[in-house]
């Protein structure tokens, strides 16, 4: 089933989620929710709070060099804990509950990754450049974190600005 995705300033979005503690047919339920909400928006993260579920719980699909979102390619991540980061990447970032806003964001370009999957099973996975930006971005929202957060000044006053002319239109 598509959730509805909500969008800032939605105080939700502000809220640290929950740890996962149920490994049960609900989880399920909300992952495959998340990953037919997250395709049918075009996105390639999402996190639960962004369907107004507050649970540790979030998904990356990255599309391949050639630009397909494969299924095969999709991670899951519940209870997931970032352990070690090395080095630094400028990415220009997207999120699906700041539609048509784009900027640039610097974040560790590698990341090591503890997690659970959907069954509970302890996993770690480490992580370079697009994906460790992915993942950075997505655990942001499980802790109440929007990229738009990381903005210099001036750059998050004119997104200010320019979001309340919008909300108007
Ligand atoms: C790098 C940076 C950020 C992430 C987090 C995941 N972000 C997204 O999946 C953003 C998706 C997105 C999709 C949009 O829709 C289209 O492009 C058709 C979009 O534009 C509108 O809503 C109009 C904005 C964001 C991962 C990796
Ligand atoms: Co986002």
């Amino acid at each position: 089933m598509i959730r509805e995705i909500i969008t800032y300033p939605n105080k939700r979005l502000f809220l640290r989620s929950k740890e996962v503690e149920e490994f049960d047919k609900k989880l399920a339920v909300l992952l495959d929710d998340m990953y037919e909400t997250m395709i049918h928006k075009k996105g390639i993260g999402l996190a639960a709070i962004q369907v107004d579920v507050p649970l540790r719980a979030l998904i990356i699909n990255l599309p391949t060099p050639e630009g397909e979102q494969k299924k095969e390619d999709l991670l899951e991540l519940i209870n997931p804990q970032i352990v070690k980061t090395e080095g630094s990447i400028v990415y220009t970032e997207g999120c699906l509950s700041i539609p048509e806003y784009y900027e640039d964001v610097e974040r560790a370009n590698w990341v090591k990754v503890k997690y659970q999957d959907r069954d509970g099973n302890e996993k770690s996975l480490e992580a370079e450049g697009l994906l460790a930006v992915a993942i950075q971005h997505e655990i942001d929202h499980l802790d109440g974190h929007l990229f738009i957060e990381k903005l210099p000044y001036f750059k998050r006053k004119k997104f200010e600005k320019e979001w309340k002319k919008r909300v108007k239109r």
